[in-house]
């Protein structure tokens, strides 16, 4: 049999965990392999986790994937996304905290990634350009340009899995008075340093993730006052003294800002966390996924493979409680349909089965149930395939106690511990308050004299 081909466009967390679905396969001694290349835009691997202090254009002219900040610190507790073969424990040697920064999950995440084993498939510093399907050689045609030699490539493959993530090209919204503004606009993607606001008064719009998070940095660094307006609900959290929410922002004047309450301030800058588009600009509309950020894309048969076209794999396109363990089942499943040891069942069946989990994703009221829903997402796919089992509903659990911790105190959710679903250990305890430590990095992070959990009762 002709050994298949097949193309992975991306090598952050997603199209990494497709490469290691494979080479899992290769070292149990299945063969027949198929011929894999991985094209990645950037000069490395890691997607959103490899930081970048560019905002704008990389150097190549490219567009900047990162959308990630200094300071940034995980915002779930890292034993929702430990990875069942491959503990914090045996990684760190220690245990640490339930939320670590940036740097820290990083390196975690690389921890894992056999470097040797995975790079030969990659080409960096390689965007795709351009991707068709032809009917009646049933191959797609990739067409990437490589920065590294200076030239375009066409390649044909059996297998297209896009792993380019969604959360890179902003949703900017207009509203009236913007041009006016005498202060800096940006959106939440292009946000790096939260030092760049202190002693201002900061304008956020939005009301999720980036606004929760961004707001909360520039009230740790130093911001004079932050301001959450939101469109439909606000986020609602107790928030401390200088920071608050209003409802939607109308218009600016100068540098007054006019809310639908009646209610005006004024701002030194306005930072657009408005949430990202889903952009594939090397896809045709035939074999492009459009759909919002939301737990259930439709056209994604077990939210992977695309409806008219199977042959054409989504990963990772979810909006995302569970990250790493999510793009790990999803992509094992992905391997298992391409080596031919799991069937797809024919297009009326699929159609049927994304309606059953639409109805359910339509029903869905509130976080904790969006949790459960995303946790049996995620247990459909393990249980088809050798991935290792985790503690999926476990972990669901920690998620909504990460929910009621927030809700108890938004500045000092960081602060509480958990134990890992995977290995039992009790998570340490920051020796100061999240709002105090400022460092960030990796080494003085793991300096830290972390409060083991045993001290911790006897403080009790
Ligand atoms: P990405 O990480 O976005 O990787 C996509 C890759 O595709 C990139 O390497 C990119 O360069 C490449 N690519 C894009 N276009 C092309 C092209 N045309 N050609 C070739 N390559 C291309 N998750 C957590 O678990 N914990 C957190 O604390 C957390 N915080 C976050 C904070 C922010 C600000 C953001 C934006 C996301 C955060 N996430 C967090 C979610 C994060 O998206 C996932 O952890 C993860 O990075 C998604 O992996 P991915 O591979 O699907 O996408
Ligand atoms: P999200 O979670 O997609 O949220 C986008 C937010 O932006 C949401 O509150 C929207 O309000 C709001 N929005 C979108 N358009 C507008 C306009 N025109 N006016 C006002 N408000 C608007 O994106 P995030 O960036 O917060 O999070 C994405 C990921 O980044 C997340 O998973 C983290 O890991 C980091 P709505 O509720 O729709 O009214």
């Amino acid at each position: 049999m002709k050994q298949q081909k097949i193309a992975i466009l991306g090598a952050g967390p997603s199209g990494l965990a497709q490469l290691r679905a494979f080479e899992a396969a290769r070292q149990a001694g299945v063969k027949n392999l198929p011929e894999i290349v991985c094209f990645e835009k950037q000069n490395d691997i890691g997607g959103m986790w490899n930081y970048t202090w560019r905002t704008g254009l990389d150097k190549n002219g490219e567009p900047v994937h990162g959308s990630m900040y200094r300071y940034l610190w995980s915002n779930g507790p890292k034993e929702c996304l430990e990875f069942a073969d491959y503990s914090f424990d045996e990684h760190f040697g220690q245990a640490i905290p339930s939320y670590p920064p940036r740097a820290v999950l990083k390196d975690y995440i690389m921890g894992r990634i056999d470097k040797a084993a995975i790079s030969k498939y990659i080409r960096f510093e390689c965007p795709v350009r351009w991707v068709t399907y032809d009917e009646s050689s049933k191959l797609f045609t990739v067409t990437v340009m490589n920065h590294r030699t200076g030239k375009q490539e066409t390649d044909e493959f059996d297998y297209v899995v896009v792993a380019t993530g969604h959360f890179s090209t902003p949703n900017m919204p207009y509203f009236e008075g913007l041009e006016q503004f005498p202060g800096r606009v940006l959106h939440a993607h292009d946000f790096r340093d939260a030092l760049e606001f202190a002693n201002q008064d900061v304008l956020l719009v939005g009301a999720s993730y980036s606004a929760e998070d961004i707001g909360s940095q520039c009230f740790k660094y130093g911001a004079k006052s932050v301001t959450i307006s939101y469109r439909t609900n606000p986020i609602g959290f107790d928030w401390p003294k200088g920071m608050s929410e209003r409802p939607l922002l109308l218009r600016l004047e100068g540098n007054v800002g006019h809310f639908s309450d009646g209610s005006s301030k004024q701002f030194d800058s306005v930072v657009m966390c408005t949430g990202y588009l889903f952009h594939f600009p090397f896809l045709p509309d035939e074999l492009r996924l459009q759909t919002h950020n939301c737990l259930y894309p439709d056209n994604l048969y077990k939210g992977v493979f695309f409806q008219s076209n199977p042959k054409l794999i989504y990963l990772g396109m979810q909006d995302q409680y569970y990250t790493f363990n999510m793009f790990d089942a999803q992509a094992w499943y992905a391997r298992d349909v391409i080596l031919g040891q799991i069937a797809l069942p024919a297009a009326a069946q699929r159609q049927q089965d994304m309606q059953s989990w639409l109805a359910r994703h339509e029903q869905l009221t509130g976080c904790n149930d969006a949790i459960d829903f995303q946790a049996s997402y995620i247990r459909d796919l393990l249980e088809a395939t050798d991935y290792p089992d985790f503690a999926v509903e476990a972990q669901a659990e920690l998620f909504k106690q990460w929910l009621r911790d927030k809700e108890a105190d938004i500045m000092a959710f960081r602060e509480n511990v958990y134990a890992s679903t995977v290995t039992g250990t009790l998570a340490t305890q920051l020796p100061a308050s999240w709002l105090d430590i400022k460092d960030d990095s990796l080494e003085s992070f793991m300096s830290l004299d972390f409060i083991e959990a045993n001290e911790l009762d006897k403080v009790d």
